[in-house]
């Protein structure tokens, strides 16, 4: 069954004739989403490859077969985009990302709002280490594996990130997007624009804490080894999203390993 073929005649006569004139899919799936007519934006969506300006996920099924392992959606959220993604790492990936990154973990650092640089803050206690894309073939692995569940490009994404927080490690909340209002932005954007999704995998299980919170959506993703967490950073327009204020919430027993990859708007090189 169609959602869009279900759409008034007028709506898809609007949707023929803005398609035609070269307006992105994503915006005409906004302003479907806004009218409330969901299924049909994001069929929409799912239809359209070459004129989307963001990166997606089919939520069409339960299980997606992507070309080196099959993965489920557990939760899916729709503004802003969110999806929980079981099955997404084997135990051995997750143990090799963990195992190649411990002895190169130092002090996590965050944007500095002011100038760009990056720089140690006490709302991120974790430790961390950053990988160039393809550094070792278990991350191009994962790369090639989140470009084709998300239908974005290798070259958008920056490095991955491994990351441990040890007791009462956390990262306080904040955003992944860089605001344009924010000094920064200029600095941060002129290498790959806009940061547009977040993808986090999961590489450990924790005893207690460690959840990924959503202060503004009340609600939080308990860590899970091999799981990955997906959230747009931005609408269907491309605007940025406060709803995505998220935080790691403080581990209370136990050691949590994530990895975080950031997708951009363009080319990250
Ligand atoms: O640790 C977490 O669960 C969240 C990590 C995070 O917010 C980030 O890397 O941007």
């Amino acid at each position: 069954m169609s959602a869009l073929m279900e759409l008034e005649k007028t709506w898809q006569d609007w949707l023929k004739h803005n398609l035609a004139r070269g307006v992105p899919s994503n915006k005409l799936a906004a302003s479907l989403f806004e009218k409330g007519w969901i299924d049909a934006a994001y069929e929409l969506i799912h239809k359209s490859n070459s004129n989307l300006q963001i990166p997606y996920i089919d939520i069409s099924h339960n299980h997606i077969k992507l070309m080196d392992r099959e993965v489920s959606l557990a939760f899916t959220c729709h503004k802003p985009f969110i999806a929980v993604i079981n099955n997404f790492l084997s135990p051995e990936e997750c143990q090799a990302l963990i195992d190649d990154a411990d002895s190169k973990l130092k002090a996590s650092r965050v944007v500095n709002p002011e100038d760009g640089t990056f720089v140690e803050h006490h709302a991120r206690t974790s430790t961390s280490t950053g990988y160039q894309r393809g550094e070792i073939p278990v991350i191009k692995n994962i790369e090639n594996r989140i470009s084709e569940l998300v239908h974005w490009p290798v070259e958008n994404g920056e490095g991955l990130q491994v990351l441990r927080y040890e007791d009462g490690g956390e990262y306080r909340p904040h955003f992944d997007f860089f605001d344009p209002a924010k000094k920064s932005s200029s600095v941060v954007t002129k290498k790959g624009g806009q940061r547009l999704g977040t993808f986090l995998m999961y590489l450990s299980d924790v005893d207690a804490g460690g959840s990924t919170r959503f202060p503004n959506l009340n609600f939080e993703v308990r860590p899970k080894m091999g799981t990955a967490l997906y959230f747009a950073n931005t609408d269907l327009n491309g605007q940025i999203d406060k709803l995505t204020l998220h935080a790691g919430t403080p581990v209370t027993e136990g050691v949590k390993y994530l990895a975080t990859k950031w997708l951009r708007e363009k080319p990250y090189v």
